[in-house]
């Protein structure tokens, strides 16, 4: 018996055929499904008018326009699946932790984390269950309207989150993160053991208001060598991911620049891996094994070039998505802010035509 209650979208029939949670599974699709991450967002014009004069943290949780943002990109594009509108950020917010997210630059701590006493204070805080009731109303709604469609839940992986929180904000190479890791490895695993269990609380409530899969994202875990990776990081990912096995929903793990870390994100216990445009997807399914979805990776630089081009490319990574058992299209990391959305409905179409079989 699993974890969801008897009318979640996997378990009363809604999404448990769906292209994308079949792919998750294993199962090849005629063609691949689709999904863009950051496919919500400042690329849309109806994006941009609904967050006028809103806080990004404060539209992330409030339900209504969460779930309004939510479903615009899967209106317009008739993408193969929704990914909830929120932000890895949202449970360090929800924990009483001091974070906002500047416009144009990202997450900004107001206490950076860089001590064992400010690991302990970081520890002081906890995430009530109660706090995460905006999240679970946002994506109640939104799996409500989606019918068919399965809506994506996600969290920050726990390298991801504490990068921001050592650094205090967006940073080119992690520097100081990676210094914690390596001078106090104690206040480290103190640090990254409370990040896995907050992270993990709000994947698991996403998944249980009615998400039929999850992602984690380690976006910036390519900045660690595959010897630091394997022996500071992946157990608490796999930590984070302990959360929420026990409601058996297909699990993706993704980073950028994660090349030669391939086989150890897998590792940390998933049905599919995320990888980035560096990598090709046949090379990535041979480092994988060979028996695991992998999903991805069109440059996302590509949108910006004339049609006959993304087309090629679209269609190259989709051949060397054959390598691997299924897979899942998307691009290699975000959507650009000033992406030209057209491009990407044209995108979504020209793999629904089947003229591009997997
Ligand atoms: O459509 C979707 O994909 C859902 C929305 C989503 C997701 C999955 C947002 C909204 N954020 C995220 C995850 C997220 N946030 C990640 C992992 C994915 C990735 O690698 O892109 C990361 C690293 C963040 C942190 C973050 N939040 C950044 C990056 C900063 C940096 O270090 O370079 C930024 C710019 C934000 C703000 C943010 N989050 C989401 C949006 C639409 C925005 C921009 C909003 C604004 O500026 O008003």
């Amino acid at each position: 018996m699993s974890a969801l209650s008897a009318n979640h979208p996997l378990l009363d029939g809604r999404t448990s055929d769906a292209p994308l949670i079949r792919a998750y599974r294993g199962e090849r699709q005629p063609s691949p499904p689709v999904w863009f991450m950051r496919q919500a967002g400042r690329s849309l014009p109806e994006y941009r008018e609904l967050r006028e004069g809103v806080a990004m943290l404060d539209s992330c949780l409030d339900p209504e326009m969460a779930s309004e943002i939510t479903l615009q990109p899967v209106r317009r594009h008739g993408v193969d699946a929704a990914i909830f509108f929120s932000d890895i950020v949202i449970p360090l917010k929800l924990s009483g932790v001091a974070v906002d997210i500047v416009p144009g630059r990202g997450p900004v701590l107001e206490s950076p984390v860089r001590d064992a006493a400010d690991v302990r204070a970081l520890r002081s805080h906890t995430l009530e269950p109660d706090a995460l009731a905006p999240v679970e109303a946002g994506v109640r709604r939104t799996v409500e309207q989606l019918g068919t469609t399965p809506l994506i839940g996600f969290a920050g992986a726990p390298f991801t989150l504490a990068a921001y929180l050592v650094e205090g904000g967006p940073s080119k190479d992690h520097l100081r993160a990676r210094a914690m890791m390596r001078a106090d490895p104690e206040s480290w695993r103190a640090l990254m053991e409370w990040t896995a269990d907050v992270t993990g609380a709000f994947l698991r409530a996403q998944l249980q208001a009615g998400a039929s899969a999850a992602q984690l994202f380690d976006s910036w875990a390519g900045s660690l060598s595959p010897h630091d990776y394997e022996e500071s990081v992946l157990w608490a990912s796999r930590r984070a991911l302990d959360h929420v096995r026990d409601l058996e929903v297909p699990l993706v793990h993704f980073g950028v620049g994660t090349g030669e870390i391939l086989p150890a994100m897998l590792s940390a216990g998933v049905d599919a891996v995320g990888v980035d445009w560096r990598t090709p997807l046949d090379e990535a399914s041979r480092r994988l094994g060979g028996s695991t979805t992998v999903q991805g990776n069109l440059d996302p630089a590509i949108l910006s070039a004339p049609w006959p081009i993304v087309e090629s490319a679209v269609l190259d990574v989709v051949d060397r998505g054959r390598a691997a058992p299924a897979h899942v299209f998307n691009l290699g990391h975000g959507v650009p802010a000033d992406a030209d959305p057209s491009v990407l409905t044209r995108i979504v179409e020209l793999l629904h035509s089947g003229a591009a079989r997997s």
